[in-house]
This record gives structure tokens, sequence and C-alpha cells, in this order.
């Protein structure tokens, strides 16, 4: 591939080259760029190749216009020339002059017109085809030579005189006539298996100017016989398209017979191999250099290793998020609520009767230690997956739509949601487990309401008279959020206690750390379900 030179001036190099050049056959953007990926120095938008690719005859069935949009897709695709297969030019001489016209809007270095009536037959079919008036073609090659907008344009005259049974005289008078016409080379066109008659041919032109063969019926004769007699260009002029059919017809029969593609895969391109030849990677580079780069997507980690015994019976097949509420479980409540707010990334940490907790879209890790272990020991066991932005959730509470959104919205690197109400949910402090807390001030129901609240202190035995709130068991940490967390948790995990840490001593950490810990504050609208009358209260909260 030469990139200083025009895709014309390629092509015309090629035929100048003195060396024997080869065209390799591509019908569509995939192919050529399979050509140019193995190394040809140019491509032959082959006629028959284009018209069977579309599924139709190479009988002018497919319209001019059509077979330009594919080869706009080819050049676009591709850096090396492609010498169209311009059939007879697709109408009179006028047809072509547009013809030639178009292709060079669209980056093709040359055409090749051959001396037979509109509509064309493939040469390979019947026996002495009409051929073109010589003047009438000599007058259309003019035309395409008099409408190209640069000089590097290379148009070639295909001789069909052999091919159609008119005899050498008559191939080498016309072969004389186009070139003196003004055509940048001969396509001598022949049928036989023996190579014979192109030999002759070439020996008998004397390189009068270059020769472009096609090989496809005397292919046993080696390159070089051609190159000693003078061709310059080989063009091998289907294979592409044929290797296609037969590749496809195999992988289709054998799927189709064995119901099942397990045998095919391995023996076909692979998927990658697809995106690779469509370069996907660059499209990936283009859009971090152009596309808005918005925050990562939300994920969510839910706990949900624990049994919930007090729940009894309730609990002793399942763990308690999959306790039925309403028709469904505990945790399907939760991740639809999760997957409202746009979070679809969800991971479950699993424990007590994992094999029960399978709802499907969701991606689980197991603490299969749980009963030995604290709640941080669960989170531990996610921690590949802990990256922010990402919401954490305890698995056995409920709650309303906007305490999520709030939480979504709310600014800080790591913010717990406390319910100011604690009292109204639970008037006695020490009822239960409850994560009370102190913080940095206390709620404001007024209008402004709170702004940059921090958490003092959480445990279960927070004097009363200091409680600002109960933490709901949700939380919200950002990608700095989520790493402080880790760093936290992978340090008290070291320790000789760590395994049976609670988020209690991970908050603790943190602040010992001096990471500051934001809240918002809600007002009741959610419930956690510990024992069967939260199981009664989730029923109705529904
Ligand atoms: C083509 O490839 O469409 C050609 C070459 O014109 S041939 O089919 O051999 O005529
Ligand atoms: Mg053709």
């Amino acid at each position: 591939m030469n990139l200083h030179l025009s895709k014309a001036s390629q092509l015309r190099a090629m035929l100048a080259s003195g060396d024997l050049e080869f065209l390799m056959e591509a019908h569509n953007g995939i192919s050529s760029k399979i050509v140019e990926e193995t190394g040809f120095k140019g491509i032959w938008a082959s006629g028959l190749s284009m018209s069977a690719g579309l599924g139709v005859r190479d009988s002018n069935e497919a319209s001019w216009t059509q077979v330009l949009e594919m080869l706009e897709f080819m050049s676009d695709a591709t850096s090396i020339p492609i010498l169209v297969d311009g059939d007879t030019g697709y109408g009179n001489f006028n047809n072509l002059r547009r013809v030639v016209q178009k292709l060079c809007q669209r980056d093709i270095a040359g055409i090749c017109i051959e001396d037979k009536l509109f509509p064309k037959t493939n040469s390979f079919i019947g026996e002495g085809q009409p051929l073109a008036d010589i003047d009438e073609f000599c007058g259309k090659i003019k035309a395409g030579k008099d409408s190209q907008p640069h000089d590097n344009f290379c148009l070639i005259a295909r001789v069909e005189a052999l091919i159609s049974g008119w005899g050498m005289e008559e191939a080498l008078k016309r072969a004389e006539a186009y070139h003196a016409a003004g055509a940048d080379g001969i396509l001598i066109h022949s049928k036989k298996s023996d190579g014979a008659e192109i030999l002759t041919f070439l020996e008998e032109w004397g390189r009068r100017c270059p020769v472009i063969i096609v090989p496809t019926t005397y292919y046993d004769i080696p390159s070089d016989a051609f190159e000693k007699s003078g061709a310059s260009v080989v063009i091998w002029a289907n294979h592409n398209l044929r290797a296609g059919i037969s590749a496809m017809r195999d992988v289709s029969r054998r799927i189709y017979r064995e119901q099942s593609v397990k045998g095919a895969e391995g023996t076909i391109a692979s998927v990658k191999d697809i995106f690779e030849l469509a370069e996907n990677s660059e499209l990936a580079d283009a859009e971090k250099r152009y596309l808005p780069q918005g925050t990562p997507e939300t994920r969510a980690i839910i706990l949900a290793a624990s049994q919930g015994s007090k729940l009894g019976d309730l609990t002793k097949h399942i763990p308690k998020c999959m306790v039925d509420v309403r028709g469904q479980p505990l945790l399907r409540r939760l991740t639809s609520a999760l997957n409202q707010a746009e979070i679809r990334n969800i991971a479950v940490v699993r424990g007590y009767q994992k094999q029960s907790v399978n709802l499907a879209s969701i991606q689980y890790f197991d603490n299969d230690d749980y009963e030995q272990t604290g709640e941080l020991a669960s989170l531990n066991s996610a921690a590949g997956y802990l990256s922010g932005p990402i919401i954490f959730a305890y698995g056995d509470i409920l709650f309303r739509h906007h305490i999520l959104d709030q939480l979504v919205e709310a600014e800080g690197d790591i913010v717990l949601v406390i319910d100011a109400l604690w009292r109204e949910k639970d008037p006695a402090p020490r009822s239960r487990n409850r994560d009370l807390v102190i913080c940095s001030e206390p709620f404001n129901p007024g209008y402004l309401g709170n702004e940059n609240v921090c958490l003092t202190q959480m445990s279960p035995d927070v004097p009363e008279e200091q409680i600002h709130g109960e933490w709901i068991g949700l939380a919200k940490l950002s990608t700095t959020g989520a790493s402080q967390v880790k760093n936290a948790m992978t340090k008290i995990m070291a320790q000789d206690d760590g395994k049976k840490a609670s988020m209690i001593d991970l908050f603790e950490e943190l602040a010992r750390q001096d990471v500051p810990i934001r809240i918002e504050y809600v007002t009741g609208h959610w419930l956690d379900v510990d024992n069967s009358s939260d199981l009664a209260d989730a029923q109705k909260f529904l």
C-alpha cells in the first residue's frame, strides 16, 4: 500500500511496473478488506461476483447505481485501488461518461469495459456472443477518457473476440483500435483451458500497452509463462465469491443437520474477528474523543447472606431475602425498585440456602462462611465488584422510590440514608439491633432542610437523647467512596477478628481515617423485615 499515491495512481503504477501484478476479486466491503489485509495491491470488483452477491444474474440485472453503491462501500473500506468490471459501460458513450465521473467521485481507480452489447451476458455462457461495432466502442473509450476529472483514472478495454470465437486476428485488430482510441490497457479474455491463445496474443501484441489477463479456465498455466510473454496484470476473477459459497453451504448444511452450532464453532471466523475487520476499536477511541464522558453507570450491591431466623419456619429452607411479600420474594421487590431508578447492574451476596437465591439478571457472590462471619465479610466476598458509583443495600429492606431518587442525587463520596423519624417507627431504641446514629446536626424539617450533614457516630448504644436517626441500610458510594471503603475493608479483614466485623466497624474505621460520611435525612417510608410483625407491615407497605 502506498499512502502518498492516490488509488488511481497506484493502479496506474501497477500497470506500468514491468512486473506481473495481481488483482484479487472482491464483491462487497468485507471481501475487499480481506483482499487488502492479505497483501494484494489491488481489487477486481467483479461484475459476476457483485451480481451473485446480490442474488441476481451477471446480465446487468443490478443497475449501475446499485453497483456504484457497493463500490462506495468497498472503496471506503480499503486503501488499495479498485478496478471495476464496468461490463459494457451500462449503455452507450453517454452512460459511460456519467459512470466514469461517479466512479472518480468515489475514489475508484479504474474501469474495464468490454466490447459486447447491453445488456451483457457473462462471457462463459454460450458461444459466439455478438460484439460491439469497433467504431462505436472506440467512441465509448474516448468519451470515458474525456470525462475523467483527473489523469490517473484508468480505462481498460476488454477484447472479447477470442472468447466469443471471432479469432486472433479480430482480437489483435480490436486491441489496436482500442489502444489507439486512448485505452490505458487491454484485457484479453479466453475460456480455453490451455492458455495457448492468450500466450499467442501476448506474443503478437508485443507489449504495445499493458495487457491484463483472467486465468479462470487456464489456471494450470504458471503465472511466469504469462509474465515472460508480456502480461502486466493477472486478475483472479471470482475466487472469493466461490470460496464464500462453498464455506456458507458447508456451515449451513452442518447446522441444519446437527440442529446445533456446536460443531460449526471453531471452524468459522469468530465474532471478535468480525469486530476486528470492522475496526470497532477505532470507534471506541473516537467515542472517547467525541462523546461527552458521562459518569459511569451506577451499580448496586445487596447483602443477603443471613437466614433471618426470627421469621421462624418461613426461613427454614430459604433465606430472609427470598421470603414472599405479596407474591414476590422480598429481594425481587428490592431489585425492581433499583431497576426503576435505572440501576440494572446488580450483585447479591448470598449465604444461607444460597441455591434458593436464584433470581435472573443478577450477579451472585457467595459468602459460604456466613454463619461464622459478619456483614463485612459478606461485602468483602464481592470486593472485586465494589467500584463506584454503587448503591449499597441490605437484602431485607423496602423503601419508597423517592428515597432512592434522593440518594442517587445526593452529593458526597459516601452517603448514608438516615431516618429522622426513627422513633415513630419504633419508640424503643433498643427494641432490636438498630444502627442508630449521631450526626453533625439534627434533622431540619424546614423548607431548606439540611445541607452537608455528616455522620458523627453509629452504634446500637448511642445515648437516647443524642440519637438523630437510624441508618436504613441504604448507602451510596462514588468512585472515590468505593475505593475508600475497599481500603478500610481490607484493613479490617486483615485483623484477627476482622471476619466478624459489621458495617458499623467499617464506618468507625472510615471515621478513624477522617473519611467524611455524608448523610441524607428521610422521614419514614421504609422498613426492614426482621420478624413476622415486620413482614405483616411489609405486606401492608405494598
Ligand atoms: C467478472 O468477474 O465479472 C468478469 C470476468 O467479467 S468473467 O466472469 O471471467 O467474464
Ligand atoms: Mg464481468
